[in-house]
């Protein structure tokens, strides 16, 4: 026998999806309760934390081809900025922005570099923060995820692929690019070329003279810096011995460059499975010149948003 019970309607529940939410990054309408974007698969957590705030969050993407280091850069970036107060307040937007910074930090405590990053848009951590610095009055809010080098490839060579990448690029204020010294050095070219594809791919994306590409900055940075000290010593000049194409590019296509040299860790050791074959192990973590790339991308976007 089925029981008799009363169960109400609440129609009214029905009345908030009448509003839709927009998309922060494609602009597409949502229902209220959208976790990501139906259109683009971007966090609406985006747009949720934007509405609340007064100052409209500037993007900025960090980018190379897979193995690049994007994922040990960003994260160990976000934890150096929450450790120096004295230089920089960090708030971040969400708890969703703390999980790139948790998965590297932890992973680097156990001796491990965290795992390739999942090529689907909507496994991809971002972090949404605000930073205040003591010479500022005015916060800089801003948003950065860590997307997968193969995406951003297969973005490149057959636009619209992955909507939010192509949607991402086009509103950033600047970018990141990050290319491994270790491979340029020895003569692999695939970063190079990434990262030539990439610029140009910008180029196209916005070519209005003022505001477009050719005037945002690009801060190119050379990973795994622990292994090429010579791209420490002089990255201008191992950009253009090693990173030609790139380097001419910068020269002629963006007036705003700069380039850097990073690494996250002091040394690598090797371990063997007999799943995964060589495993890189980080033995010491050792950051160096992660901030300074970061802080000129940032000054830069600044002024360039106080010209506009
Ligand atoms: N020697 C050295 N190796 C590094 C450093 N940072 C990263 N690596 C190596 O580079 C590999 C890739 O780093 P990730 O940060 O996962 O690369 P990614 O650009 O996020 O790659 P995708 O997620 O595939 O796009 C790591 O597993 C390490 O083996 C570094 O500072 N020094
Ligand atoms: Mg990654
Ligand atoms: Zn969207």
């Amino acid at each position: 026998m089925t029981k008799g019970m009363i169960q109400p309607l609440e129609s009214f529940r029905l009345a908030q999806y009448a509003v839709p939410i927009r998309c922060f990054l494609c602009d597409a309408e949502n229902t209220i309760d959208a976790e990501l974007c139906s259109h683009c698969l971007a966090p609406m957590a985006l747009a949720h934390q934007a509405a609340d705030q007064d100052i409209r969050p500037q993007m900025i993407a960090t980018v190379g081809a897979s193995s690049a280091g994007k994922t040990v850069y960003l994260g160990m970036l976000m934890d150096m900025l929450s450790r120096l107060p004295s230089r920089v307040r960090v708030v971040t937007r969400g708890a969703f922005s703390i999980t790139l910074q948790q998965t590297t930090v932890g992973a680097l405590a156990r001796r491990a570099f965290p795992e390739k990053t999942a090529s689907e848009p909507d496994r991809w951590n971002w972090v949404h923060c605000q930073l205040r610095r003591p010479d500022r009055r005015e916060p800089a809010e801003l948003i950065m995820p860590d997307m997968a080098g193969e995406a951003i490839l297969e973005e490149i060579d057959h636009p619209h692929t992955y909507r939010v990448i192509g949607t991402f690029l086009k509103k950033s204020a600047g970018i990141i690019a990050l290319a491994d010294a270790i491979s340029l050095r020895e003569g692999h070219h695939t970063h190079d070329y990434f990262t030539m594809k990439l610029l140009s791919y910008l180029a196209e994306l916005d070519k209005n003279p003022k505001t477009g590409w050719c005037q945002r900055p690009v801060a190119v940075v050379f990973t795994k810096a622990d292994q090429c000290p010579a791209c420490v010593e002089d990255p201008v000049g191992f950009a253009r011995a090693h990173a030609t194409g790139l380097w001419q590019q910068c020269n002629e296509r963006f007036a705003r460059h700069r380039f850097f040299a990073t690494s996250v860790v002091g040394a690598v050791g090797y371990s063997r499975s007999m799943l995964d074959g060589q495993i890189d192990v980080p033995l010491r973590v050792e950051p160096r010149g992660v901030i300074q790339p970061f802080e000129w991308l940032l000054d830069e976007v600044i002024q360039q948003e106080q010209s506009k």
